[in-house]
């Protein structure tokens, strides 16, 4: 009984002193989204918001602050890079948004320009923390954090394939009457026009989903459709409301809980490759376990031939775009 005493108090110093500080650089509709999502969720005691506008992250910080009387109670308020010196998480989401008819790859340039004016600063306050990369193309702009970091790797994340992967399993949801968190499967490859679905490994309850498909009368055709609207479901989004931003915020909330909640999820992600699928020196979409140190590992999905050949070609088109427009 006694051990048992100590080791609830234990768990409540632990609980009262695990201050956890995110700052947010980029305070968009995918920034003030994110922030939103953060803290219905409490998550992070101490939450920053950077951005060049500075009026905006003043105005959103105190909007935000209306919302705590009905939430875990935290410090919400509008900083400075300097504020990065005792963050355990940056989240990156600045940068230009595409336009209808831009693809992602089509913000390179800029985006990178912004990014440099990003990282520098944040390490040079003496950052130690985890950075979570979501401004596009995000596998370009995970790996240049990467280097313009000098982090190690486990230490820097894009949100590569995760809404993606969340945009497949909601539709093979729908497809199959049940619950998108039951369906088993991964958008893998580039956040972008490249990415594929794994359906030769994809399970529903452990049951191969060519299988459950084949039962159902759903086509190898009908599930090619699927993942051609999952890759394509961004552009009926922006062709309508002019952006995205509910769907990668939940991803950003995702990743960042199972960072601050040290849960050695697997998630997907901008994950660094070192000899995974024959692949090495780059950040693209795989399954990584999530802990509190970052990307504790990469899971390594045993990918069909024809599947090994969609990442390699993912791959490539990244690192043509990055051999381009990253020096
Ligand atoms: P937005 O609403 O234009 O917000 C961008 C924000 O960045 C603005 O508030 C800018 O003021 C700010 N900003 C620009 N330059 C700087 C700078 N130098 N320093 C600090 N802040 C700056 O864009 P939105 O929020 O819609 O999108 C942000 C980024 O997320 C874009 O690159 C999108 O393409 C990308 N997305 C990534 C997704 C993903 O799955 N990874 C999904 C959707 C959007």
């Amino acid at each position: 009984r006694l051990q048992n005493k100590n080791l609830v108090i234990e768990r409540m110093i632990i609980l009262a002193t695990n201050h956890q500080k995110v700052l947010l650089v980029g305070d968009g509709a995918v920034g003030s989204s994110y922030a939103f999502a953060m803290a219905q969720q409490g998550l992070a005691e101490e939450f920053v918001i950077v951005d060049v506008l500075k009026d905006r992250t003043e105005g959103d910080a105190l909007d935000l602050e209306d919302t705590l009387a009905w939430l875990t109670p935290k410090k919400i308020y509008s900083g400075e890079y300097s504020d990065a010196k005792d963050a355990d998480l940056v989240v990156i989401t600045a940068g230009a948004p595409q336009k209808p008819g831009e693809t992602r790859l089509d913000l390179v340039n800029k985006n990178l320009k912004i990014l440099s004016t990003i990282v520098k600063p944040i390490v040079d306050a003496g950052f130690s923390g985890i950075f979570l990369v979501a401004a596009n193309p995000v596998d370009i702009l995970t790996y240049a954090t990467w280097k313009w970091s000098g982090f190690d790797k486990s230490r820097v994340i894009g949100s590569g394939t995760s809404l993606d992967t969340s945009r497949l399993r909601v539709a093979l949801g729908k497809k199959f009457n049940v619950d998108a968190r039951d369906v088993n499967a991964y958008i893998m490859g580039e956040h972008g026009d490249s990415e594929f679905a794994n359906f030769d490994e994809a399970t529903i309850a452990g049951k191969p989903l060519l299988q459950i498909a084949e039962e159902n009368g759903v086509s190898r055709d009908d599930l090619a459709t699927i993942e051609d609207e999952t890759r394509h479901k961004a552009y009926e989004i922006i062709n309508r409301k002019g952006a995205t931003f509910y769907g990668v915020a939940t991803s950003l909330m995702r990743i960042s809980r199972a960072i601050l909640r040290d849960e050695n999820a697997i998630l997907p992600v901008g994950a660094p490759l070192d000899g995974e699928y024959g692949l090495t020196d780059t950040f693209i979409g795989s399954p990584a376990v999530i802990n509190g140190q970052g990307i504790d590992r990469v899971v390594e999905v045993p990918l069909s031939a024809d599947e090994k050949e969609k990442m390699a070609a993912s791959a490539a088109t990244l690192k043509e775009v990055r051999d381009n427009g990253f020096k």
